[in-house]
């Protein structure tokens, strides 16, 4: 596979599906190809048209009916019952797909795939040589200090689970004042002022037990990058986008369009 493999994660109702959604249309402006693949068994809508679907092969629904499962085993069933499948799905692609993206849209619950042994076989199985994370969170559930570093170890994980590279994504900033944001993209800027404004939230014992973990967050935000976007109102996905691109470039025999070149220039 010589595309760009894009893996989609993040917790339930971030707006992966809707991230899938907005950089399609981005690629499609720019007339840039790209294939969408559903990974959720469990979808029962997608804010795009899936060009590869593992519901064609395993659904929750007729999982919880055929093994009498409550939804959320059904869920967890049938993530792990897409292991079955990762051979079609990928035939799937490889006849569609010679260059571009492949956006993969993964299941609502993120424990669900990153956390357990079936996501991390799957993405063994269908990243393509060059290949990343886009982590979505919801930025409206990250005001505080404390939220706010609660989504950088989540993103942490994601990374050390998955070891790709990752670009991670505040997404509802429409939710924010701009005050809110501001103070945000304060704290990715200069992460010192993050720890100073979480040691104010917090009480005297657990300031303590802060202070060692908060070192890792200051590194994770030294070394990722992080935007703040919205895919519902379509803002701040041009520097998304163009990150992408950047990582895209990183493979060696891959042929970028003209007009990116001159975008990065
Ligand atoms: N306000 C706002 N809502 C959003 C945004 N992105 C997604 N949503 C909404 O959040 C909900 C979950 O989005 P979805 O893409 O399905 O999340 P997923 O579960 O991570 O795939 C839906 O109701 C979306 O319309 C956004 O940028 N702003
Ligand atoms: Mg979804």
């Amino acid at each position: 596979m010589s595309a760009f493999t894009l893996f989609v994660v993040g917790p339930a109702g971030s707006g992966k599906s809707s991230f899938v959604a907005a950089f399609a249309e981005w690629l499609d402006s720019y007339e840039i190809p790209y294939l969408t693949v559903n990974l959720d068994p469990a979808a029962e809508y997608t804010p795009y048209t899936p060009d590869v679907d593992v519901r064609a092969y395993v659904t929750a629904r007729e999982v919880m009916d055929e093994y009498r499962l409550g939804p959320n085993g059904a869920i967890i069933a049938s993530v792990d019952l897409m292991l079955n499948f990762v051979g079609n799905l990928k035939e799937e692609i490889e006849e569609s797909a010679s260059e571009g993206y492949v956006i993969f849209d993964t299941p609502g619950q993120m424990e669900i795939f990153a956390f357990r042994k079936t996501g991390v076989a799957i993405v063994k199985e269908l990243a393509g040589e060059r290949a990343g994370i886009a982590f979505v969170v919801d930025a409206a559930l990250s005001k505080s200090p404390s939220a706010f570093v609660s989504q950088i170890f989540l993103a942490s994980s994601v990374h050390y689970r998955f070891k790709m590279p990752q670009l991670n994504v505040f997404n509802k900033v429409d939710l924010l004042n701009e005050e809110e944001l501001e103070t945000m993209v304060n704290w990715v800027r200069d992460p010192s002022v993050l720890l100073e404004d979480l040691e104010k939230e917090l009480a005297g014992e657990e300031r303590v037990m802060a202070r060692g973990l908060l070192e890792s967050v200051r590194s994770f935000l030294e070394s990722f990058s992080v935007y703040f976007a919205s895919c519902k109102m379509r803002r701040g996905l041009d520097s998304v986008c163009a990150e992408l691109q950047r990582l895209y470039r990183a493979g060696e025999d891959f042929e970028i369009p003209e007009y990116l070149r001159e975008r990065q220039a």
